[in-house]
């Protein structure tokens, strides 16, 4: 595995996610609801239980932080891994923890809010997000996809795809719209707390166990798909990168 994989305190190969972006994007919402999705789906997966490290408003004051297993696919040859999944602090204030947390990252997930009101912290945030890593992010050397959350805003209270494809390309993070649309989501942490939340009162609840009472992957409502998705793929293009410099530094 060489050195390309950090370890943790255990020994075991860890990668290392962080979610950047601008305070109330719904960086802590979205880490709460893929923890509750795992622990409904693969509590086995589970390796340590969201922390959040608070002001006493309810802020993020450092990060959140928490790890899971790495799945084991069929016929992969991979070893036991772990990913641990950190968000930064967004207000302000926290400019120099947000330095820290981002320390050793291995894959980042920008979030943005598209609310009209907040659109200028997206860009506060872009621009920090562009001094800090920007080389990084465009060479490629650091995997990297970007979410937009809270879409179940109405739309005329939101900017629009567009905006944020030409944000993208005014920072400097993609050359074009095109680039834009193969790093970009939407999704509402929102809707997939409350449809996750719902599904124990449905009246087929049961048909979407399995035989040890966990929730089947197949049964993730779409809203919970959406907002799981990007953290999903995000975990795997950071081990293909992993693996390709592995497969470099053997050459
Ligand atoms: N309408 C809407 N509000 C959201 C959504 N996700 C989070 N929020 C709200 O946005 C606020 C900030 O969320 P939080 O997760 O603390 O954001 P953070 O500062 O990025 O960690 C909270 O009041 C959330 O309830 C969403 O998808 N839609
Ligand atoms: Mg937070």
């Amino acid at each position: 595995m060489s050195n390309i994989f950090k370890r943790d305190v255990e020994g075991i190969p860890t990668i290392k996610i962080t979610i950047f972006g601008p305070s109330l994007a719904g960086k802590t919402s979205l880490l709460t609801i893929y923890s509750i999705l795992k622990k409904v789906e693969s509590p086995d997966q589970v390796y340590s239980e969201l922390k959040k490290i608070e002001d006493p408003t309810g802020r993020t004051a450092l990060f959140d932080q928490s790890v899971f297993t790495l799945p084991r696919g069929q016929g992969t040859s991979l070893p036991l891994m772990r990913y641990a999944l950190y968000s930064v602090a967004g207000q302000d204030r926290y400019r120099e923890t947000r330095k820290v947390v981002l320390k050793g990252t291995d894959g980042l997930m920008v979030m943005l809010d598209p609310h009209n009101n907040q659109w200028q912290s997206n860009i506060d945030s872009l621009k920090e997000l562009m001094a800090l890593k920007g080389e990084e992010l465009t060479s490629g050397r650091l995997p990297w996809l970007l979410v937009v959350n809270k879409i179940d805003i109405p739309i005329e209270e939101r900017k629009t795809t567009k905006d944020f494809f030409d944000l993208m390309v005014e920072v400097g993070l993609v050359s074009n719209h095109s680039e834009a649309f193969n790093k970009y989501t939407e999704m509402s942490c929102m809707d997939a707390k409350n449809d996750l939340l719902a599904m124990p009162r449905k009246k087929d609840w049961k048909e979407h166990l399995d035989s040890s009472g966990r929730l089947k992957r197949e049964s993730r409502p779409d809203s919970v798909l959406k907002a799981a998705r990007p953290i999903e793929m995000l975990t795997r293009l950071v081990i293909e990168h992993k693996i390709k410099l592995i497969r470099a530094s053997n050459q």
